[in-house]
Order: structure tokens, then sequence, then C-alpha cells
């Protein structure tokens, strides 16, 4: 993979954080998982389950179910209780990477357990898309997957490994893309396996 093949706006940050960086957010993500439980999301519509767990941090988080959809919201739908804070560790990060005036207003925390996967997708359902996103991968390394602005345009593979933080800016905030799986034993910062992934985003 070429860098200069990326999407314009995307910028690759490779090992951004160094190991203990990687081992105190893990822990920041423990202590969130234990008030806000990972659940299971749903398509809307159909409710089939997908396979990455999910959970937020922050003012508003994502969520999904079968007769919403997508959308933000203020409370987990499951304790029906405030999303925990955005940890001051990620809140900087932001403030180093994102060149945007605001702070994140939420902080998506996703799951993959080792057979896990995201199929491609667009990150739509944010109205502030002048925003970058900023992506932190913790864990297994993954196959990411990154296309364009249509789904049918070619796509580019990379490997994001632990550490490796990506901002997606610009053009590249619109391009479809996804997780086309985990590579097992890959990494022991996260000790039963698996992969986080926590995305910083601006909503409204
Ligand atoms: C490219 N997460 O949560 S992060 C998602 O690794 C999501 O869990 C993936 O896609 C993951 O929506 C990918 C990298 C990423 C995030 C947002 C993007 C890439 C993006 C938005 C636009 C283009
Ligand atoms: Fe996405």
């Amino acid at each position: 993979m070429n860098v200069a093949d990326l999407p314009e706006g995307l910028k690759y940050l490779p090992g951004y954080l160094d190991r203990p960086a990687q081992e105190s957010l893990v822990e920041l993500v423990r202590q969130a998982v234990a008030v806000a439980p990972l659940y299971l999301p749903v398509m809307p519509v159909t409710g089939t389950p997908m396979s990455v767990r999910m959970t937020n941090l922050g003012p508003l988080g994502w969520v999904t179910d079968k007769e919403r959809g997508y959308r933000y919201q203020a409370t987990h739908p499951v304790t029906g209780n405030l999303w925990p804070a955005i940890p001051e560790a990620l809140l900087s990060l932001w403030d180093a990477v994102a060149n945007y005036p605001a702070p994140p207003q939420a902080c998506l925390v996703n799951f993959y357990a080792d057979d896990a996967r995201m199929g491609l997708h667009q990150d739509k359902d944010e109205t502030d898309l002048a925003a970058p996103v900023v992506s932190i991968s913790l864990g297994n390394t993954c196959l990411f997957r990154v296309g364009g602005l249509e789904r049918r345009d070619p796509t580019r593979s990379f490997k994001l490994t632990s550490g490796d933080v990506v901002v997606l800016g610009g053009a590249s905030r619109l391009c479809f893309h996804g997780v086309d799986r985990i590579y097992p034993n890959t990494s022991t910062v996260l000790k039963n396996g698996g992969r986080i992934n926590l995305t910083l985003r601006r909503v409204d």
C-alpha cells in the first residue's frame, strides 16, 4: 500500500501511541465499560445483529436499533444512564491531531472479537461533516479497507495495529470504509484477544 494512494484528507499516524499509552487507554476503556456495558447493535428495519459490540463515551453516543435506526443520543440504550465522560487523554489526543476548534462530542467504542468484522459503510449520521473523525486502534491487528465516495469505487486495504491513529478529514470523511478481518494473537495489549477501536467525533 502506497500512502500516495490514500484518499485526500486521510492522515495515517502508525505507532502514534506507545505501549504505556495504549495500556492506559485500555484501562480507561475497561472502567467505562464497567458502567456503560458493551451491547450488541442491530441493523435498522431487519434487526440483524452486527458482530462488533459497542458502547460510547461523551455527551452523545452512536446507537442503533430495529425500530429507530442509527442515531446519536445522550443515554445508554440498555441502562438508560448518561454515557461516561471522554477521558482527558483522548481530549488532548484530539487537540493534537484533529486540527479542529471544538472538542469531540462522542467517542464510539467498538469491540471486535477475533471473528468480528464491519462491512463497508459511510459515517454520515453526524451533522458536522467539516470535523474529522479520529480513530485509535488497540489490541489485535485488523485489515482495514477504505474506498471512495461511491460504494462501487475501488478500495485499498491496509493493516491497523495497536497504537495506530487515523485522522479522517477533508474528502476522506465520507469515504466508504470497513474492517475485513482481525488477525488473532497479533498483540498482547488485550489479555483476552480481540481489538478495540475508539472513534472521536463531532456530531452537530
Ligand atoms: C474512514 N470503525 O466506527 S475506524 C466506525 O476500526 C468504523 O472500528 C472502524 O468504521 C473500526 O464507524 C474504522 C477508521 C475510520 C473511522 C471513520 C471513518 C475510518 C473512516 C470515516 C470516514 C472514512
Ligand atoms: Fe465507520
